[in-house]
C-alpha cells in the first residue's frame, strides 16, 4: 500500500469513527414529541375534574410534571401559536389574530422546530401546528402534512349538507355513531404513528409535531365519546353572568360560535343548547385524549419512550359558558389558563407544579432539555429549574393579550385593562380580581379603595411591560 493510500485510508476510518461517534452522539439526544391540541383548556380528570376520562391525559401526568398554573399569552389559535413557536410575545403589531402567519411576523428569529433542525434533528409537523399549513416550512425536514381537505368534517349527511347549503359554517355539533377511522384527528394520529416508526429507526433524533383539531368547534367526536357524558351529568357553570362592576368595554359577543347554524346570532344560548355543547366539549376532549393514547402506546412499542420529551399543550383555554360567554378571544382565566404536561428523561413523574408560567417558556425549556442553545431572542424562561424542583422560583407574574385588552396574573390577582388601538391607546376600563375570595372572577374589585395598592402595583407591571412594545 503506498503511503497516498494509507493515508486515505486512515483518513477514512477516522472519518467514520467520527461519523459514528457523531451518530451515537446524535442518537443520545432525546426526541420530542409535540402534541398540540387546538382550543383544550385543562379540562381533564388529572386536573382535579373527576367527571372526565382522559386516561391518555392522566397518564402523561403519571410519566412528567403537570403545570397547574400554565397560561398563553394571547388567546387566539394562529397568534398563540405562533407566539410559542417564536418564544416571543404578541404585541399590538405582532401575532394579533387567528390569520397570524408565524414568519411574517417574525421573520428575522428561528422558530422552535427550526432551532431543533439546524441542530441535527429530523424534524416534522402533521395537521394543525400553525394556523397557515405553509407557515414555516423552511422548519420541517419534510413537508408538514394535513389530511385531505375533503376529508370529512360532519360525519352525517344531513350536517353535510347544511355546510354545503352556506348555512354559515355548518351545525355546531354532532354525535354521529360512527367509527374514530374517519374523522381527520385519526388520520393525523395515523400519520404520526407511521412517521414514528421510520424516525424511531434513523441515526438522528427526532422533533416531531403533532397537532389535532378538536376540540374546537364544531364538537364533532363519535357517538361513543358522547355516551361517556350522559346529559344529566352535565351541570352549567354557575356564573353565567358578566362579571360584577366590571366596565362593559369587556364584554365579548362570541361571534366564532354565533357563524355556526343552530346558535342565535345575538343573546345567549338556550339551557338545552349549552348542556349540548358541554357534552360536546367533553365528547372531543375524550376522543382527542384516545388519540394520544394511540401516540404513547408506539413510543413504548418502539422501545424509544425513555429517551423521547413529550409536551401536550393546548393554545388557548376555553369559555364553557363562563361569564355568559362561548369561546376564547379575552383575557379572563378560563380563556388564558392551558394545559401543559412535560415528560422528559430524568423528570421524575406524577409531580405538581404550582408555579406560574407560560408558553413562550416552553421553546427555551426544550433547548434546555434537549442540551441546544437557547436563541438570543427568545422572550421567555426555561421550566428545566421547575422540572427538577416543582417549587423552585419562577416568575412572579405571567401576561395574556388580545386585541384592546392586556392583562397581568400574578399568586392572587389579575388585573385587566382595555385600550383603544389594540391595547396602544386610550385606557377604555379596568378590571380586578381577588383570585383567593373569587377564583371564579366574578367581582370586579378595581374600584374598591382596600385593593389600591394592589391594583397599583399591577398597574405598573403591565405598564412596564407595555414599555417592551416601543
Ligand atoms: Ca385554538
Amino acid at each position: 500500500m503506498t503511503l497516498q493510500r494509507r493515508f486515505s485510508v486512515t483518513c477514512l476510518t477516522l472519518f467514520s469513527m467520527l461519523v459514528l461517534v457523531a451518530n451515537v452522539h446524535a442518537k443520545e439526544r432525546p426526541n420530542v414529541l409535540f402534541v398540540g391540541v387546538d382550543d383544550l383548556r385543562p379540562e381533564f380528570f388529572c386536573y382535579g375534574l373527576e367527571k372526565m376520562v382522559t386516561p391518555s391525559f392522566d397518564r402523561l401526568a403519571q410519566r412528567g410534571v403537570k403545570f397547574d398554573r400554565a397560561y398563553c399569552n394571547i388567546a387566539v389559535c394562529g397568534a398563540s401559536r405562533a407566539s410559542l413557536m417564536k418564544g416571543l410575545r404578541p404585541t399590538p403589531t405582532r401575532f394579533t389574530s387567528y390569520l397570524t402567519w408565524a414568519e411574517k411576523d417574525a421573520p428575522d428569529v428561528p422558530s422552535l422546530p427550526m432551532v431543533f433542525r439546524q441542530n441535527g434533528y429530523h424534524t416534522a409537523s402533521n395537521g394543525k401546528i400553525y394556523h397557515h399549513s405553509k407557515d414555516d416550512a423552511a422548519a420541517w425536514s419534510q413537508p408538514a402534512w394535513h389530511p385531505n381537505p375533503s376529508s370529512i368534517w360532519w360525519a352525517l349527511p344531513e350536517n353535510r349538507a347544511l355546510k354545503s347549503e352556506s348555512r354559515g359554517r355548518g351545525p355546531v355539533y354532532e354525535e354521529a355513531d360512527q367509527p374514530d377511522e374517519i374523522y381527520p384527528d385519526h388520520k393525523i394520529c395515523d400519520k404520526t404513528l407511521a412517521d414514528l416508526q421510520l424516525l424511531a429507526k434513523q441515526d438522528k433524533p427526532f422533533f416531531l409535531a403533532c397537532g389535532f383539531y378538536r376540540p374546537h368547534l364544531p364538537f364533532v367526536a363519535p357517538k361513543k365519546y358522547w355516551d361517556l357524558y350522559p346529559t344529566d351529568s352535565v351541570t352549567l357553570p354557575d356564573n353565567m353572568f358578566f362579571p360584577h362592576g366590571l366596565p362593559s368595554a369587556f364584554n365579548y359577543t362570541w361571534g366564532e360560535m354565533r357563524s355556526y347554524y343552530g346558535i342565535p346570532k345575538k343573546g345567549p344560548v338556550s339551557d338545552e343548547t349549552a348542556v349540548q355543547l358541554i357534552r360536546g366539549y367533553y365528547a372531543c376532549v375524550s376522543f382527542i385524549d384516545a388519540q394520544v393514547g394511540r401516540l404513547l402506546d408506539e413510543l413504548e412499542k418502539l422501545g424509544v419512550a425513555d429517551n423521547t420529551i413529550i409536551v401536550l399543550w393546548g393554545d388557548h383555554g376555553w369559555q364553557l359558558g363562563e361569564h355568559g360567554f362561548w369561546c376564547k378571544h379575552t383575557n379572563f382565566e378560563v380563556a388564558s389558563r392551558t394545559p401543559l404536561l412535560v415528560v422528559a428523561p430524568g423528570v421524575e413523574g406524577g409531580r405538581v407544579s404550582r408555579r406560574l408560567v407560560e408558553y413562550i417558556d416552553i421553546y427555551p425549556t426544550l433547548c434546555d432539555l434537549a442540551g441546544l442553545p437557547q436563541p438570543a431572542h427568545l422572550q421567555g424562561k426555561s421550566l428545566s429549574a421547575l422540572l427538577a424542583d416543582v417549587d423552585a422560583e419562577h416568575k412572579e407574574a405571567v401576561i395574556t393579550r388580545h386585541g384592546g385588552g392586556d392583562a397581568v396574573r400574578t399568586d392572587g390577582y389579575r388585573y385587566m385593562e382595555m385600550r383603544t388601538k389594540k391595547g396602544a391607546g386610550q385606557l377604555r376600563g379596568v378590571g380586578l380580581f381577588d383570585l383567593d375570595k373569587d377564583p371564579d372572577e366574578n367581582q370586579n374589585v378595581a374600584e374598591d379603595p382596600t385593593y389600591e395598592e394592589v391594583r397599583e402595583k399591577l398597574k405598573g407591571i403591565l405598564a412596564a411591560h407595555r414599555d417592551t412594545w416601543r
